[in-house]
């Protein structure tokens, strides 16, 4: 993409309304753009972002079995009426009419949704166990949304669901999913630490959050230091086999938030106590026959007789993540992509626009890392080097190729890496390969 060329309204100026590092950068990289209050666009620069952490979250589904689909946003009151979640969900639920005077909303979550599907379309135990998920836009009318996508009304939610025959199985539908969690963040440059957490307006007993360390995070919670240093990513988990264990290392320190927070149990932690703010990027809930019970969700077993499904629910805030994952990684100058979601690769940065070797040159290297599939931001404007030095700086590219006239002279062009600042001086052919590796 060329810069000249590309739909990237990116402020100098700080916006004032922005409380918070990542909704400040967000608006200032030309990423998103309030629509109303909790309710935003995303302009093609945010949508690259939001496109790889889909993507990111995406396949970590498929690996545990879970399969997509699409549910709809508007669903009907009547739906909601059966689990008895309609009344009870109280303002936080944007209410509808459609022009026949039906009692409509748009959805804030789809255990409902799910649950009559299921219900009416697997007929035995043999269409059992199923995980599905969607990723779908969100509706909850927020008392206070704030700090940009990370607490907004309308939101991205990837929510899946799982159908087990017993209570036993449904566990190991859990731990798929908590592993899957474990690497989906770890992907994403994450530390995210699975922490008891209570189960609110979605129900059951068992429920963790993963969380994000930082200051800015919503939530109060603690935890043993020893998370700072697991690596989910360190081994690749066996499918086929029994994930408890790994469900059960990860559970062995005490990590909780706020609401189910134990002091007596905290202090014997002593010094490996960390009390911190968190951001929850992801929740999971095991809540058993909830929605099957009122629903009448059940399926024929070997002998004819129904038997209840049992169900859990797993939430990922796919366009809040957007916002957390800049509150981890920036500095004073911008955003500092991790590759794996960084909306391009490389910022080409011509340092002399209309110097014809420099634009030679930059056309080239262009063209070489688009044919090998990197994608690259190309900044072929006619601006003060200083200015693109910042804009690139501000948009947090995991690289910067800098071609100017003077290192042409010597035959070389310059690979600056945004994360560490490090810079390398090599022949463009060096820096070719060295980005398309
Ligand atoms: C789990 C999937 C649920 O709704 N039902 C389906 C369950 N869980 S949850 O914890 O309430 O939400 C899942 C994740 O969505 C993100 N999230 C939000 N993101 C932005 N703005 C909001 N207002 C908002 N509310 C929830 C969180 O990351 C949460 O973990």
């Amino acid at each position: 993409m060329r810069l000249s060329a590309y739909f990237l309204p990116v402020l100098k100026e700080t916006p004032s309304e922005a409380q918070i590092v990542s909704h400040r950068l967000m608006l200032r990289a030309g990423m998103i753009r309030q629509a109303s209050a909790g309710i935003y666009s995303w302009l093609p620069m945010g949508l690259r972002v939001l496109r790889k952490i889909e993507a990111i979250v995406r396949e970590e589904q498929d690996r545990v079995g879970a399969q997509e689909l699409l549910m709809p946003t508007v669903q009907s009151a009547e739906l909601w009426r059966q689990s008895g979640r309609y009344d009870a969900y109280g303002p936080e639920m944007l209410r509808i009419r459609d022009r026949h005077e039906r009692e409509m909303l748009y959805g804030p979550t789809n255990e409902e949704q799910i649950t009559e599907i299921f219900r009416d379309l697997a007929k035995s135990y043999r269409d059992v166990p199923r995980m599905l998920y969607h990723i779908q836009w969100k509706f909850r009318d927020e008392v206070r949304p704030r700090f940009g996508v990370m607490r907004g009304r309308e939101f991205l939610m990837k929510d899946a669901y799982s159908f087990d025959l017993t209570p036993e199985a449904a566990r190991v539908s859990y731990y798929k999913m908590f592993v899957a969690y474990l690497r989906t963040f770890a992907r994403m440059g994450l530390k995210a630490i699975p922490m008891q957490a209570e189960t609110g307006p979605i129900g059951g007993d068992l429920s963790h959050e993963f969380i994000i360390l930082a200051e800015t995070g919503e939530s109060r919670v603690f935890c043993h230091k020893a998370f700072l240093e697991k690596d989910p990513l360190a081994q690749e988990p066996d499918y086929e086999a029994d994930l408890e264990p790994v469900f059960k290392d990860w559970t062995s320190h005490y990590a909780a938030t706020e609401d189910v927070h134990d002091p007596a149990k905290a202090a014997e932690l002593g010094d490996d106590l960390i009390t911190a703010r968190g951001i929850e990027v992801g929740q999971v809930f095991y809540f058993g026959t909830k929605y099957s019970k009122p629903m009448n969700a059940t399926v024929a077993g070997p002998d004819g007789q129904p038997i209840l499904l049992e169900m859990g629910s797993y939430g990922v805030g796919v366009s809040r993540l957007a916002g957390a994952i800049i509150e981890a990684c920036h500095d004073d100058a911008g955003i500092i992509w991790p590759e794996s979601v960084a909306p391009f690769k490389v910022g080409l940065v011509n340092l002399k626009s209309g110097d014809a070797d420099t634009d030679a040159m930059c056309e080239k290297l262009y063209g070489e890392l688009a044919a090998a599939g990197v994608e690259a931001l190309y900044d072929d404007r006619d601006e003060r080097a200083g200015s693109k030095f910042a804009t690139m700086d501000l948009l947090g590219l995991p690289y910067q190729l800098v071609v100017g006239p003077k290192g042409l002279k010597d035959g070389v062009v310059e690979i600056k890496a945004r994360a560490t600042g490090a810079r390398d001086t090599l022949s463009p052919e060096a820096a070719i390969a060295r980005l398309t590796a």
